[in-house]
């Protein structure tokens, strides 16, 4: 896997700059579950846990739905990927892409999350992340890697995250992914919202 581009940054700069004409459609959540309220045989709905499965003394890596007893938070994911096996990644991806209408630019991410026993791996693009990955008509990916979200430490309490990041040209479909990439940790995730951002409308003459 590839560090994100740095290409990337000055795009994101311009995007944060554009107005959006459609504020209604923006606050829409194009994801069918990201509260992680609902399951479906044990994941999440609309999400498949693509952590390593097999011997649990090889690859203890494992997801859970979880809820604080008391707490309004309802339920959460959590992803625990245990020190000393840290070459691994743990993550929750959508199991449908999401279908890109060509007016819109980017995407807005935003999530709650929470981690505790953090453990940077060897790398230094591996660490808790949202990840955005597009691909074209032909299912070729474009643009590369965009990590969307990054964190590289253990946060104590539920923690807001946002970010937009642009569709490349030729994207036709995203994916979104969330978790630990080669780092430690017990990762905890709610809210996750995915939200359009369309290009602006063109100005009357
Ligand atoms: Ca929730």
């Amino acid at each position: 896997m590839k560090p994100p581009s740095r290409t990337l940054l000055p795009a994101l700069c311009a995007l944060a700059l554009l107005r959006v004409t459609d504020s209604t459609a923006q606050d829409v959540n194009i994801l069918e579950e990201g509260a992680f309220e609902s399951s479906k045989g044990g994941e999440p709905t609309g999400f498949q846990w693509a952590g390593f499965a097999g011997d649990p003394s090889i690859t203890p890596n494992r997801f859970e739905l979880a809820s604080d007893p008391g707490t309004p938070t309802g339920q959460y994911a959590r992803i625990t990927v245990p020190n000393g096996t840290n070459k691994q990644i743990a993550t929750l991806k959508l199991r449908e892409p999401i279908l890109l209408p060509p007016e819109w630019i980017g995407l807005g991410i935003s999530v709650k999350l929470r981690i505790k026993d953090y453990q940077q791996g060897a790398e230094p693009w591996h660490g808790v992340k949202v990840f955005a990955r597009f691909k074209n008509l032909n299912n070729e990916a474009v643009g590369g890697d965009a990590a969307v979200i990054s964190v590289k430490e253990s946060v104590a309490e539920w923690r807001d995250y946002a970010n937009q990041v642009v569709v490349p040209t030729g994207a036709t479909q995203a994916v979104i992914e969330v978790g630990l990439w080669g780092s430690a940790g017990v990762l905890e995730i709610d809210d996750l919202r995915v939200t359009p951002v369309r290009a602006p409308a063109p100005s009357k003459p």
